[in-house]
C-alpha cells in the first residue's frame, strides 16, 4: 500500500511544496527579525540554542574540523537538516495537510522558544517564527490544496506544473526577503559610533618596548587587531550602541555602580600590554595573542563598590548572557586587571567586545575575559558558576606555563648549517625565566630570551641550531619565574588548558 502512495504521485510535489513553505517561512522571519533584533531570526535563535546546547567533546570535534568557522558550519548544517525535514513534512502535507500543519507548527514553536528564551529576549522575539510559520501554512496549503479544491482539474500535471511554478517563486521571493532582512540586520551595525568614539589618554602608558629582536619568521610581540584570536560562543557579533550602554557593578557590594560609556572614559585610565590566551588553545596552537589595552582598573572600581568579604567571585555578564567569574582575590591583588575600552590605540574592535570588556592578566579568556561587558556581579563561587563551568570546565583557570616554536615550521625541510629556531613562550603575571630547546635527544639548549615590559605578556626566544642532515625532532619548554618549569606530561584542554612539549619534527638535507 505504502509503495501505491509513493507511486501514484509524484513525491517531489509535496518535497517541493514543503521545501518552498520552509523558504518563506525562514525568509519572512528573516526580515521581520531586521525589525525586531537580530537575535529573534530562528536561524540565529536555534543556533545560539545549539551552541549553548552542545557537549564539550562535540564543540572540541567543531573547532577542530571548522576552526573559526565552526558558526558558518552549524549554520549550514541547521539549514541542511531544515531542508531534509521540510522535504519530508511536505510529502507527508500531500497526503494529509493536517501533517504540514503539524511540521511547520512544530518547527515554528522550535523558533518561537529558541528566540523567548534567550538572553534578554523580548516577547516580541516571537513573532519572526510565528508569522514565519503561519505564512509558511498558507503557502502549503495554497500549493497543495487550495487549487484542487478550487479546480478539480488541476488534479493532473497541470497541478505539478502549478506547484513547481507556485513554489519557484515562492523560494526566490523567499531568498530577497531573506537577504533584505539580513542586509537590514547587518547595517545595524555599531562601526560608526566606534568611530566616532575619542579614547582618552592614559594617566599610566604602557612601558616602552624594548628594541624588536625581530629574528625572521618570530612572531610579533604585538599582534595587530586583525590578526588577533577570537573565541566566543555568540552566534552573531553583538552590535552594542554604546549610548545606551552602560555598566553595572552589582551584587555583593555595598554601594551598587552604573556607569555611562562616557562615564567610564572620564575615569583615570591605565594602558598596558597584556597577552591573552584560550583555555582551548592545544600544545602549538594559536589562540593566543597579545595587545595594549586601554581601561580602567577594575580594582579601583571594586573598592568603590564596597565588595562584600565573602564575595570569592568577580563574575562579569555580556549583553547576550555569557558570564565569566575570577576569583576576587587575583582581582584585587595589584594586577592590572581591567575593564578594556581600546586595544592597540583604537577602540575595541567590535568582534572583540566593543564598548568594553574585561581582561586580567594571568587567567584564561574563559574565566576572566568577558566582551560586551554590561555588568560585574560580585558573587561566592559556592553559588555561582559562570557559563563554560557545568560544561566541563574548571571554575579557576590559571594561566599554565607553556611555549611554542614558531619558526622552523612542523615537517620543514632544511639545508644543513645554522638554522634559528624561535617562538614565544607564556605564564602571564608570573613571568618567562628560561626556554630551553632540545634536538633528539640531546641536552636541553637554553634559548635567547627578547626582553618583554612586563610578566604579563609572551616573551619570544629563539635559539640557534647548527643542525646536521637527518630527520629531527626539536621540542621547547619554559620555566616561570615562580620556578616552574612546563610540565612534559601531555593534558588535554578540558577541563583546565593543555600541557606538553610542543614537538616538531624537522628534515635536514
Ligand atoms: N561575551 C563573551 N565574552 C567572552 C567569550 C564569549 O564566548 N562571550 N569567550 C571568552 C573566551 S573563552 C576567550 S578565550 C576570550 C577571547 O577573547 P578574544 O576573542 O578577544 O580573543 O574571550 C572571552 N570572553
Ligand atoms: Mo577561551
Amino acid at each position: 500500500m505504502a509503495l501505491a502512495f509513493l507511486r501514484s504521485k509524484a513525491r517531489w510535489v509535496g518535497a517541493l511544496a514543503g521545501i518552498a513553505s520552509a523558504a518563506v517561512a525562514i525568509g519572512l522571519a528573516e526580515l521581520i527579525a531586521a525589525l525586531v533584533g537580530p537575535n529573534s531570526a530562528p536561524i540565529v535563535a536555534v543556533g545560539e540554542v545549539v551552541i549553548d546546547a552542545t557537549p564539550l567533546p562535540v564543540k572540541e570535534f567543531a573547532a577542530d574540523t571548522f576552526g573559526t568557522s565552526d558558526k558558518t558550519a552549524l549554520k549550514i548544517g541547521i539549514y541542511i537538516l531544515l531542508t531534509i525535514f521540510a522535504a519530508i513534512v511536505g510529502m507527508l502535507a500531500q497526503r494529509d495537510i493536517r501533517f504540514g500543519y503539524a511540521g511547520i507548527g512544530f518547527f515554528g514553536l522550535i523558533g518561537v522558544v529558541a528566540a523567548v528564551t534567550r538572553h534578554g529576549a523580548a516577547v516580541s522575539a516571537a513573532l519572526p517564527s510565528l508569522i514565519g510559520a503561519v505564512a509558511g501554512a498558507v503557502l502549503l496549503y495554497e500549493l497543495l490544496v487550495g487549487p484542487r479544491t478550487r479546480r478539480p482539474d488541476l488534479q493532473t500535471s497541470g497541478g505539478r506544473r502549478s506547484v513547481l511554478i507556485g513554489s519557484g517563486l515562492a523560494i526566490v521571493g523567499a531568498g530577497v526577503a531573506g537577504v533584505i532582512g539580513r542586509n537590514i540586520s547587518d547595517s545595524k551595525n555599531v562601526s560608526e559610533q566606534r568611530k566616532a568614539v575619542q579614547l582618552p589618554a592614559p594617566r599610566e602608558t604602557a612601558p616602552a618596548l624594548p628594541p624588536d629582536a625581530a629574528m625572521p619568521g618570530q612572531t610579533p610581540f604585538v599582534t595587530a587587531n586583525g590578526d588577533f584570536y577570537r573565541i566566543d560562543v555568540e552566534f552573531i557579533v553583538p552590535q552594542v550602541d554604546p549610548s545606551d550602554w552602560t555598566l553595572t557593578i552589582d551584587g555583593l557590594v555595598s554601594n551598587k555602580l552604573t556607569l555611562t560609556y562616557d562615564q567610564l572614559l572620564a575615569r583615570p585610565m591605565i594602558e598596558r600590554y597584556i597577552t591573552l590566551c584560550c583555555v582551548s588553545n592545544e600544545v602549538g596552537g594559536d589562540l593566543i595573542s597579545n595587545a595594549k589595552f586601554l581601561g580602567v582598573r577594575l580594582k579601583d572600581l571594586l573598592e568603590e563598590a564596597g565588595v562584600a568579604p565573602d564575595a570569592d567571585q568577580v563574575v562579569g555578564r555580556s549583553t547576550n548572557g555569557f558570564t565569566a567569574g575570577a576569583p576576587t582575590s587575583v582581582i584585587m591583588d595589584g594586577r592590572d586587571a581591567m575593564i578594556a575600552v581600546g586595544m592597540n590605540g583604537v577602540p575595541l574592535p567590535v568582534e572583540h567586545g566593543f564598548p568594553a570588556r574585561m581582561v586580567v592578566p594571568g587567567l584564561y579568556g574563559y574565566v576572566s575575559a568577558t566582551k560586551w561587558l554590561t555588568e560585574i556581579e560580585l558573587a561566592r563561587f559556592s553559588d555561582f558558576n559562570a557559563y563554560w563551568i557545568p560544561r566541563g570546565w574548571s571554575q579557576l583557570g590559571p594561566v599554565k606555563t607553556e611555549s611554542r616554536i614558531d619558526t622552523p615550521r612542523n615537517d620543514a625541510s632544511k639545508p644543513a648549517g645554522k638554522i634559528t629556531v624561535a617562538g614565544v613562550a607564556w605564564a602571564q603575571h608570573r613571568g618567562i625565566s628560561k626556554v630551553e630547546v632540545q634536538v633528539d635527544n640531546d641536552p636541553w639548549q637554553e634559548a635567547t630570551l627578547d626582553a618583554v615590559p612586563s610578566t604579563d605578556t609572551w616573551r619570544q626566544w629563539y635559539w640557534v641550531w647548527d643542525a646536521a642532515p637527518g630527520n629531527h625532532i626539536v621540542r621547547v619548554r619554559a620555566t616561570d619565574n615562580a620556578g616552574e618549569t612546563q610540565t612534559a606530561d601531555v593534558a588535554d584542554v578540558a577541563p583546565n588548558g593543555a600541557t606538553g612539549y610542543h614537538t616538531i619534527k624537522v628534515t635536514i638535507k
